[in-house]
C-alpha cells in the first residue's frame, strides 16, 4: 500500500516511522511519504491560509497550495483506480474498525491534514475528479488539526495489512472485531495483592473459558457501550448470551436487541 500524507507539520507524523509502522515500512508492506504542504506554495511567505469569506473566527486553508500538493500524487495512467483521499475532520463520517478494514484493501491512500477552521471547500469538490474523497472523523470531539487523527487512522489501517501484525490470530480476538468489546485479560501471578485471577481461567476447560470470556464481553459492552449492544444481530446470539443480556437489562424485541432497563429517564 502507498500512503501520502500532507501537513504543515510533517514532524507531527514522525511516530509513523516507529514500532510496527516503521517495521511495515522497512519490510516494504507500506510505502509512506509525508509531505510539507508549504513546499507547494508559490509566495515568498509560503502562506497556506487566509480569512474566511462571510466572516467568522479563525483562518481557512487556501485552495491553491492544496490543489498543487494533491496534483503531485495523482497517478499518471488513466487505467489505475483513483486513490482514496481521506480528509480528517470532526465534520466527517466516523472512522470505525469497519472503515479501517475497508481502507486496508486499498492500493493508495492520501491524507490531507487540515489546520485552522478547515480547507476551502472547493478543493474537495475539485479533488473528487481525481480521488475518492472521504472526510473522516475519529469521534465527537475537536482536535487542533488532522495530524493526530491521521496517526490513529494509519495505525488502525496498516496493522490490518497481511504480514504487518506477526500473529494474525491476535487480530481476531480484539475489541470491535465481533461487534463487542474484548474480554479482560490476566497474567502471572495468579494471586496479586490479594486479587485472584478468575478461577475458570486456571481450569484448563476450554469450553468453559470461552463461555466465561463471551459473558464478560457481553457484560462489559452492555455497561460501557449500550449502543453496540443495540446493533447486535439477535440471530448471532445463543440462549446463554440472551440470559446475560437480560441480566444487564436488554431483551430481543421485534427482531432487535433493546434496552428494557426500568430506570426512569433511561431509554
Ligand atoms: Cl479527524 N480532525 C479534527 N480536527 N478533529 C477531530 C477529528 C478529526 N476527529 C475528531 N475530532
Amino acid at each position: 500500500m502507498r500512503c501520502d500524507v500532507f501537513s504543515i507539520f510533517p514532524d507531527y507524523l514522525s511516530p509513523l516511522n516507529l514500532s510496527l509502522m516503521g517495521k511495515a515500512q522497512a519490510e516494504g508492506l507500506v510505502d509512506l511519504s509525508v509531505h510539507d504542504l508549504r513546499d507547494f506554495t508559490t509566495d515568498r511567505h509560503r502562506s497556506v491560509d487566509d480569512t474566511p469569506y462571510g466572516g467568522g473566527a479563525g483562518m481557512v486553508m487556501a485552495a491553491e497550495p492544496w490543489a498543487r500538493a494533491l496534483e503531485s500524487v495523482i497517478p499518471a495512467g488513466s487505467e489505475v483506480q483513483r486513490p482514496t483521499l481521506i480528509v480528517p475532520s470532526p465534520a466527517g463520517e466516523v472512522f470505525t474498525q469497519a472503515r479501517a478494514e475497508e481502507l486496508a484493501t486499498e492500493d493508495h491512500l492520501v491524507f490531507a491534514c487540515g489546520r485552522y477552521e478547515g480547507i476551502d471547500e472547493r478543493v474537495l469538490e475539485w479533488a473528487a475528479g481525481h480521488f475518492v474523497v472521504r472526510p473522516m472523523s475519529l469521534g465527537d470531539y475537536v482536535l487542533n488539526g488532522g495530524e493526530v487523527a491521521v496517526l490513529a487512522m494509519v495505525e488502525a489501517i496498516v496493522r490490518l495489512i497481511p504480514g504487518v501484525v506477526g500473529n494474525p490470530l491476535s487480530l481476531v480476538e480484539e475489541s470491535h472485531q465481533d461487534g463487542l468489546l474484548e474480554y479482560p485479560v490476566y497474567t502471572k501471578p495468579s494471586r496479586w495483592r490479594e486479587a485472584d485471577v478468575p478461577e475458570v481461567l486456571l481450569s484448563g476447560n476450554h469450553a468453559k473459558i470461552a463461555r466465561f470470556r463471551r459473558d464478560e464481553q457481553l457484560r462489559r459492552t452492555a455497561a460501557r457501550r449500550p449502543d453496540l449492544i443495540a446493533r447486535l444481530d439477535p440471530a448471532q446470539l445463543d440462549r446463554n448470551d440472551l440470559e446475560i443480556l437480560h441480566i444487564e437489562g436488554f431483551a430481543v424485541q421485534n427482531g432487535a436487541v433493546r434496552s428494557v432497563a426500568s430506570d426512569p429517564g433511561e431509554n
